[in-house]
């Protein structure tokens, strides 16, 4: 996509499903994004010159969503210093908690910020991608204040049972 601001980037494309969540919060929010299926296993070498070029392309923040032996976040973040947001995708084996450990237990000096398994994640991936270029970017920072503040309201308003 044009003025592409958050590289996404997936292991496979059975991750889809479990990313919609992320690009709608992402159109919401109209910030541009890339979609890229690669994996850390199967092809490393493109996963490394993705991220080695990023920051160059004129990405901002990465997303990345793997399931099992996720490692495809922790690659990327090996090779640039964007920040890189993982999303461990829920595997019918071990129900993410896979996915989970091998996305957040990255070694001191090479962060991820991992969100949840579930739905919630890759929702909160987008979130906190917006919430990173808020901080230079006055106007994505208006459209998440009132976001927050819709969002208050929506679970004020539902608080009366009766
Ligand atoms: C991971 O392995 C992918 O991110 C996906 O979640 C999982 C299974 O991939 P497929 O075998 O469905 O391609 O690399």
């Amino acid at each position: 996509m044009e003025n592409s601001k958050v590289l996404i980037v997936m292991g496979s494309r059975s991750d889809l499903p479990a990313m919609e969540g992320c690009m709608k919060q992402l159109d919401e929010f109209k910030i541009g994004y890339t979609v890229r299926i690669l994996s850390a296993h199967r092809t490393p070498e493109a996963v490394i010159e993705l991220s080695e070029n990023a920051r160059k392309s004129g990405y901002e923040v990465i997303i990345a969503a793997a399931g099992g032996a996720a490692h495809l976040a922790g690659v990327l973040a090996s090779s640039t210093i964007l920040p890189v947001i993982g999303i461990p995708i829920q595997t019918s084996a071990l129900g993410g908690m896979d996915s989970l450990l091998s996305t957040v237990q990255m070694p001191g000096g090479v962060p991820v910020a991992t969100v949840a398994i579930g739905k919630a994640g890759p929702k909160n991936a987008a979130i906190l991608a917006a919430q990173i270029m808020a901080l230079q970017d006055p106007k994505l920072a208006d459209t998440l204040t009132a976001f927050k503040k819709a969002q208050a309201k929506a679970v004020l308003d539902d608080s009366y049972l009766n």
